[in-house]
């Protein structure tokens, strides 16, 4: 089957558009292709399928095979496929995701697509519907969670996937490589969680490294990224629009006044190829 490979700010992901192709197991697809050492490599797989509700319908699997409602990164590079191969009809069009319909915008420089804009829709802070167990229909800002005999202060977002984002002081020292794996299946997670940590630069600047939800570490994070602009303001500690530094790359992200994130960065293809299911 034919497919292509394709990175946002490095988090990276094999692209098989299923308007063409079919696979007949994605979990086990998943674990198979982005395996780095026996298959192509990839934080993720994103899968283009039709839809009855909207122009076009995404899915995501992570690289342990678990499916994942929606992938910031991911919807990017799901956008510029469409665009750059023409099957989309213009620069802004409609995608189905786990967090409802959302809508990517090409951002163009004489015709070609530099950046993506994606309206991600409101984030979601009722507790119960992150999903975090213990605070019902309520918030969930700096709220203590304790980990490996710590307690930390956590503020949780859903932006159709769980997220967990940890205020630090110095993100060089919060040994994310130790505590990411006990947050991810920490009790208080039923679907599990994403987790960001970050460290606030000013209120239009923060730096963030994540753990992700069934891939560990990778370069960045799209709903992450968002979550964490939320969170921040939930906090006081930003501003509705920032620059968010990942590993690898930049985001900037907007909570504008209708209620929804807006999302702009990158997304670039790196290869195609073709793989034997
Ligand atoms: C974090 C993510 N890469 C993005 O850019 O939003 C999404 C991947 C899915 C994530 N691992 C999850 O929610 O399981």
């Amino acid at each position: 089957m034919d497919f292509t490979k394709w990175q946002g700010c490095g988090n990276d992901f094999v692209l098989v558009d299923c308007l063409q192709e079919k696979i007949r197991d994605y979990a086990a697809f998943a674990r198979k292709v982005c395996d780095r050492h026996y298959g192509v490599g990839a934080d993720g797989i994103l899968v283009v399928l039709p839809s009855e509700k909207a122009d076009f319908c995404m899915r995501i699997f992570n690289t342990d095979g678990s499916e994942a409602e929606m992938c910031g990164n991911g919807i990017r590079c799901f956008a510029r496929y469409l665009y750059d191969n023409g099957i989309a009809k213009g620069t802004e069009f409609t995608v189905e995701t786990g967090a409802g319909i959302l809508v990517p915008k090409i951002v163009t420089e004489d015709g070609a697509a530099k950046a993506v804009c994606v309206d991600m829709g409101k984030p979601v802070l009722a507790g119960d519907e992150i999903p975090v167990t213990g605070f019902g229909k309520g918030q969930v800002v700096s709220e203590p969670i304790e980990v490996a005999g710590k307690t930390y202060a956590m503020t949780c977002v859903s932006m159709g996937n769980p997220h967990c984002v940890i205020f630090v002081e110095d993100i060089a020292a919060c040994g994310i490589e130790h505590i990411g794996a006990l947050f991810e299946s920490h009790e208080r997670f039923p679907r599990k969680t994403n987790t960001e940590f970050v460290e606030v630069r000013d209120r239009k600047h923060m730096r963030m490294r994540v753990w992700e939800r069934g891939a560990a570490i990778t370069l960045a994070c799209g709903t992450g990224a968002c979550a964490t602009l939320v969170a921040a303001v939930l906090n006081d500690k930003a501003d509705k629009k920032a620059e968010i530094e990942l590993d690898g790359g930049k985001l900037v992200i907007e909570w504008a006044d209708n209620g929804h994130i807006y999302m702009t960065g990158p997304a670039e293809q790196v290869f195609s190829g073709e793989i034997e299911e």
